[in-house]
């Protein structure tokens, strides 16, 4: 199919340290992911997605950088990733990093130079202002701690911005040198062979020089969608020329946390910013056959012609989708047909396949400071013995790789049953009817005209209805 692969493709996220420790420090590790790439090759992705492994004081779990290019002792060094890229590609699986501009760790020697003094060659390499915590320079808070979002610091007698940990100091994107030496991360890692990145909260980079007061607690939807600046896009421009100048289909998947899809779009620009951004309405879209009409629809209706989509049901920031949905065995299997059926790429989240719900964990054994231990958990992989999750997630993705109107057709619904939903993808002679009951009742299904016969099913044999919660993907 001329398609890249990234649009007919399956991602599969990574968490580094619950994947497989291969060391016995309890930490999972670069060694344990290739370890399973021959798990990964059978359970059918086309790439992989790896958290943050750079070198890390670990604060945000890796998501606070102290040098874009090493890898974490944690996880191996730079041979272990060479191995890993190289051991990928021999399966034909590409490789993305996650790349996190936005902010680095207050240890990266970028932060500890701009701190040292106000007059230093890197002054102005994050944002500094002459105020105090006590009366910050604007009202956002730090995400995770809360309080304002600037911290004072002794040296220079200013403050600085963190939207997140005060270990995470925002990097200054008007600044043309942040630009530059940002940009030689992205080189350092694209000349040594992966495909392409996951780009951590990259809504967050064109922040207007004059930092604007953000809506309060009274509208918290117009609170995280007021993070839409006009001067991102420019950044996103130059960050897709760098990234298209590689060979080979190299890409990029950008964080874009607002909660508005027409918003999102504007984050692809016209083909000249993201390639994919995850769109995350669905992601908070609870087991309900409505509900999910509508958040498609909104796909549809709103995302231009030539931007495509993106699907996400589970990632390492928000309780596992099995756990969401009441962990309903029927339903979890189900969603692993929503999901892997829909117009655009879709990303597993590692462990979803074997079926896992979040992990219990209590409150003095939490690691991270925004409490998501549960999503995060090891990965037991005794449970991938015998599993019919897994059974089912390579079904399903054997009927994909069989089909162009799975991984690239167009999308068409068929009216239906109240509870239940049904559509059709297409493309050229090639179609399959997907139909998904959100209930705990048997469901009439009406199938278009033409012969049907079943390729996958959640449950047991399908016979003209669906079964309570039953998916099915016919051809
Ligand atoms: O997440 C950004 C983000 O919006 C989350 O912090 C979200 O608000 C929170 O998880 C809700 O529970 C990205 C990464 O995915 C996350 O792991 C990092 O902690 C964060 O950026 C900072 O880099």
């Amino acid at each position: 199919m001329a398609e890249p692969w990234w649009k007919t493709g399956v991602v599969y996220q990574i968490y580094p340290r619950s994947f497989l420790d291969t060391d016995g420090d309890g930490m999972g590790d670069l060694a344990g992911i290739t370890q399973r790439l021959d798990y990964l090759s059978d359970l059918g992705v086309d790439a992989i997605w790896l958290s943050p492994v750079f070198t890390s004081p670990q604060k945000d779990m890796g998501y606070d950088v102290a040098d874009y290019c090493d890898i974490d002792p944690l996880f191996g060094d730079l041979a272990d990733m060479d191995r890993l890229i190289a051991e990928a590609h021999a399966r034909d699986i590409k490789v993305l990093l996650d790349w996190v501009p936005n902010h680095t760790s207050d240890q990266h020697p970028w932060f500890v130079e701009s701190r040292s003094s106000r007059d230093n060659p890197k002054a102005d390499w994050y944002w500094w202002r002459d105020a105090t915590r006590e009366d910050p320079p604007n009202n956002w808070e730090a995400n995770f701690v809360g309080g304002p979002a600037w911290t004072f610091d002794d040296t220079r007698q200013q403050v600085y911005l963190h939207n997140f940990l005060p270990e995470q100091p925002d990097l200054n994107w008007r600044n043309p040198e942040v630009v530059a030496a940002m940009h030689d991360t992205l080189r350092f890692w694209l000349d040594r062979g992966v495909d392409g990145f996951r780009i951590d909260v990259i809504h967050l980079l064109g922040k207007p020089e004059l930092l604007p007061n953000q809506p309060g607690a009274d509208d918290p939807i117009g609170r995280v969608n007021f993070f839409d600046f006009d001067d991102t896009h420019e950044i996103l421009r130059g960050v897709r020329a760098l990234v298209d100048g590689y060979d080979g289909d190299r890409t990029t998947v950008g964080e874009v946390f607002l909660l508005s899809t027409k918003l999102v779009a504007k984050y692809y620009g016209n083909n000249d910013e993201l390639h994919l951004a995850f769109n995350f309405p669905p992601l908070f879209a609870p087991w309900d056959a409505d509900v999910w009409r509508k958040r498609i629809g909104r796909v549809i209706d709103e995302m231009p012609a030539d931007a495509w989509p993106t699907w996400v049901l589970s990632n390492h920031d928000q309780p596992r989708h099995r756990t969401r949905y009441g962990n309903h065995e029927g339903r979890a299997r189900s969603a692993a047909v929503l999901l892997l059926t829909q117009r655009g790429t879709p990303f597993l989240y590692a462990g979803e396949e074997l079926g896992l719900e979040d992990a219990v964990v209590a409150p003095e054994d939490m690691v991270d400071p925004g409490g998501r231990d549960g999503c995060r958990a090891p990965i037991p992989w005794g449970q991938a013995d015998d599993n019919t999750m897994l059974d089912l997630y390579r079904a399903i993705l054997r009927a994909r790789k069989n089909s162009p109107a799975l991984q690239a057709g167009d999308f068409a619904w068929i009216d239906s049953a109240p509870g239940t939903l049904v559509y059709e993808r297409t493309r050229g002679d090639d179609h399959r009817v997907v139909a998904i009951n959100f209930t705990d009742e048997p469901k009439p299904v009406l199938l278009p005209e033409g012969e049907w016969r079943c390729e996958v099913t959640t449950a047991g044999d399908f016979t003209g209805q669906l079964t309570p919660n039953e998916a099915v993907i016919l051809r």
